[in-house]
C-alpha cells in the first residue's frame, strides 16, 4: 500500500492516463487502457479504496475528487474511440453521392404506333373515326352482313359465343353496321379496334388481332374510287414507290370483292423469305358493299353505292417492323417493348 498521499495518487493516475492515452491506436490499445484504469480492479477503483482511509470530514471532498478523475480517463477513452469512428451519416436518407437515375420514357407499342398511322392517313382524306363494342350480338357481327344462319360462309370466321346470340366480335365491320343503322348518306367512316377469333394459335395466327376497317357509301361511289383511295394509302405508309396489284377474291359482305397486295417491301419484288418468294405482299381485302347489306339497314340500293376495305393490323406492323411471329405482339416483354 503506498504511503503518498491521496492527492499525489490522484495525480499520478491523471498523469499516466494522460500519457498512455497517446499511445492508444487501435481497438487492443484502447481495451488495454481500459482495463488498466477503468476496470473494477483497475487503478480507479484503487483510488477509491483511499476513501476508506480518509477522515469521515475529508470523504465528501475527495470522493468528489475521484468522480471527476474517473470522468476525465473516461472521457479520454471515449474521445479516443469516437476518432475512429467515421463521421456521423447526414440526417437526411438521400444520399447524394449515388449517380443519377434518369427518368424512364416510354413507348408507344409498335401496334398502337400502325393503328395511329394508318387512323392519320384515313383522316387526311376526308373519313371520320367510330367505334363499335367489343361484345356483339350475331345481329350485327354476322347476318346484317349477309352471313344467313347456317351459310358456309359462317365457317371463315370462327368465333367465341359467350351466350345465346353474344361473342366476341370477328371484325370491326358491326361497328360501321351500327355507324349506317344512325345515319343516312353521305357516310365515310374507319373503325379501328380489336377482334377475336378461335383460331389454332400459331406464329401467324392468334386468338386476337387488329383491324381497321373503312366504309363510303354515298350516290356513284366506284370500284375505282376505291383503287385511288387503298392505293393513296399504301404509298402513305410503305413508300411512293411501291407497286400494286389487285386480285379478285371473296366476302360475303362486298360484290365485286377483291385483295390488294403491295411488291414485297423488303425485296422490291425479288422474291424474299418474308414474300415466301412471291415479289408480293397481302396488304388488304375490299370490295364493293353488296346491296343486301343496304337493306339491313335501311340504305337505298337503288340510290347509293359504297366501297369497304379491311386492313389487318398486326399484319402491317409485323412486315414494318420485320415481326416473325404475332404473339410477341401480345406478350408484354420488356425486351421486345423496350426496342421501339
Ligand atoms: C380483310 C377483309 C374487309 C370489309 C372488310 C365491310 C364492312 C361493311 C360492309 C362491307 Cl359494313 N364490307 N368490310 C369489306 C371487305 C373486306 O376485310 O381481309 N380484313 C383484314
Amino acid at each position: 500500500m503506498s504511503v503518498a498521499s491521496p492527492q499525489s495518487e490522484i495525480e499520478q493516475v491523471r498523469q499516466d492516463a494522460l500519457s498512455e492515452i497517446t499511445s492508444v491506436h487501435d481497438r487492443g490499445g484502447s481495451e488495454s487502457f481500459r482495463i488498466r484504469f477503468l476496470s473494477r480492479k483497475g487503478r480507479i477503483a484503487s483510488l477509491f479504496d483511499l476513501l476508506k482511509n480518509a477522515a469521515p470530514d475529508e470523504r465528501p471532498a475527495l470522493g468528489k475528487q475521484l468522480n471527476e478523475i474517473r470522468a476525465l480517463v473516461q472521457s479520454l477513452l471515449d474521445d479516443k474511440e469516437a476518432s475512429w469512428r467515421p463521421a456521423a451519416a447526414p440526417s437526411s436518407r438521400t444520399d447524394l453521392t449515388l449517380p443519377g437515375r434518369s427518368r424512364w420514357i416510354g413507348s408507344r407499342h409498335p401496334l398502337s404506333q400502325t393503328l395511329l398511322d394508318i387512323e392519320n392517313i384515313f383522316l387526311g382524306m376526308g373519313f371520320r373515326i367510330a367505334v363499335g363494342p367489343e361484345i356483339e350480338d350475331d345481329y350485327h357481327n354476322f347476318e346484317a352482313l349477309n352471313f344467313p344462319p347456317d351459310h358456309p360462309a359462317r365457317d371463315m370466321q370462327d368465333t367465341f359465343f359467350i351466350s345465346g346470340k353474344y361473342l366476341l366480335r370477328t371484325h370491326t365491320s358491326p361497328g360501321q353496321i351500327r355507324v349506317m343503322e344512325q345515319q343516312q348518306p353521305p357516310v365515310r367512316v374507319i373503325v379501328p379496334g380489336r377482334v377475336y377469333r378461335n383460331e389454332a394459335i400459331s406464329a401467324r395466327s392468334y386468338c386476337l388481332f387488329h383491324q381497321v376497317e373503312g366504309l363510303y357509301v354515298d350516290r356513284g361511289v366506284t370500284f375505282s374510287e376505291l383503287k385511288g383511295t387503298v392505293l393513296s394509302f399504301a404509298r402513305q405508309l410503305f413508300g411512293k414507290e411501291i407497286k400494286y396489284r389487285f386480285r379478285p377474291s371473296y366476302f360475303p359482305f362486298t360484290e365485286p370483292s377483291a385483295e390488294m397486295d403491295i411488291s414485297c417491301i423488303f425485296c422490291s419484288g425479288k422474291g424474299c423469305r418474308v414474300c415466301k418468294y412471291t415479289g408480293w405482299l397481302e396488304i388488304l381485302g375490299c370490295g364493293m358493299v353488296d346491296p343486301n347489306v343496304y337493306r339491313f339497314v335501311g340504305y337505298d340500293s337503288d340510290r347509293y353505292t359504297g366501297y369497304a376495305f379491311g386492313i389487318g393490323v398486326d399484319r402491317v406492323a409485323m412486315l414494318r417492323h420485320g415481326i416473325d411471329d404475332i404473339r410477341i405482339l401480345f406478350e408484354n416483354d420488356l425486351r421486345f417493348l423496350k426496342q421501339f
